[in-house]
C-alpha cells in the first residue's frame, strides 16, 4: 500500500513511521508512506498557502490552487483509490474503518490547517472525509498519522504471532481481556490461577468473559450497535 500525505507542516511527520511497526511494514515493502510539502506547489509569493476567507471571519482558508497542482501531479503518476481529507467535520474512524482502507492500493491523505480547505477541494477531488474523534487538534497531521498507524499494522505481513491483530480490541468488536506477565506474584499481586493452569480451553473461556464483562462495563454501546 502506498499512501501519500499532503502537509504544510511536514516535520510533524517525520518520526511517527519510522519505528517499530511502521517502520518494520515500510523495510518489508508492505507499506511505502510519502510526505509532500505543500508550500512547494504553491503558484504564489512567498511560499504562501492559505488566505482570508470570503464573506469575513477569524481564520485562514487553505487555497484551492497549491492543493490542485499537487494532486493533479499524483493523480497523473498513479490511480488513487481514495482522496481522504482528514477534518473534524468528518465520519468518525473506527476499526471497521481502518479494516476497510487496509484493502486499498494507493491513498492521499490531506492534511487541513487553520479554519480548513477551500470547500471546492472537498467537492471535486476528496473522496472521503474523517475525522479521529471529537475534539479540535491543531492540524490533521497527528490525525493522519493515526489513520496510517491503525491501517498499516492490517496489512497481511506486517504484523506477525506476537504482535496479531486477531487478539485486539475492536477486532470481533469486544474491548481486549486483561493480560499478565512475569512474575506471577508482584508485591502480593497475583496473576488468576487460570492463567497458570495450563488449560488452553480454560484460559480461552476466562478470556472471553473478561471481554464481554469489560465491554459491558465499559463501552456497552460496542456490544448494542
Ligand atoms: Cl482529522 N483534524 C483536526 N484538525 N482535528 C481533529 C480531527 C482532524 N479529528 C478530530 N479532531
Amino acid at each position: 500500500m502506498r499512501i501519500d500525505i499532503i502537509t504544510v507542516v511536514p516535520e510533524l511527520l517525520d518520526s511517527p513511521f519510522n519505528h517499530s511497526i511502521m517502520k518494520r511494514a515500510q523495510n518489508k515493502g508492505l507499506l511505502d508512506v510519502h510526505t509532500h510539502n505543500l508550500r512547494h506547489y504553491t503558484p504564489y509569493k512567498q511560499a504562501q498557502v492559505d488566505d482570508y476567507q470570503f464573506g469575513g471571519g477569524a481564520g485562514m482558508v487553505m487555497m484551492p490552487e497549491p492543493l490542485a497542482i499537487l494532486l493533479d501531479k499524483l493523480m497523473a503518476e498513479r490511480t488513487y483509490d481514495e482522496v481522504i481529507y482528514v477534518t473534524p467535520d468528518g465520519s468518525l474512524f473506527d476499526q471497521k474503518m481502518a479494516n476497510g482502507l487496509s484493502l486499498k492500493g494507493n491513498l492521499i491523505i490531506i492534511c487541513g490547517h487553520y479554519k480548513g480547505i477551500d470547500e471546492r477541494i472537498r467537492q471535486h477531488f476528496v473522496t472521503k472525509e474523517i475525522s479521529i474523534g471529537d475534539y479540535v487538534l491543531s492540524g490533521g497531521e497527528l490525525a493522519a498519522a493515526v489513520i496510517v498507524d491503525a491501517v498499516g499494522r492490517l496489512l497481511p505481513g506486517v504484523l506477525n504471532d506476537e504482535t496479531s491483530a486477531l487478539t485486539d480490541s475492536f477486532q470481533d468488536g469486544l474491548l481486549a481481556p486483561p493480560v499478565y506477565t512475569r512474575p506471577a506474584d508482584f508485591r502480593g499481586w497475583k496473576v488468576p490461577d487460570v492463567l497458570l493452569s495450563g488449560d488452553p480451553k480454560k484460559v480461552e473461556v476466562w478470556r472471553y468473559e473478561e471481554s464481554l464483562k469489560r465491554t459491558e462495563e465499559r463501552r456497552p454501546g460496542l456490544m448494542h450497535d
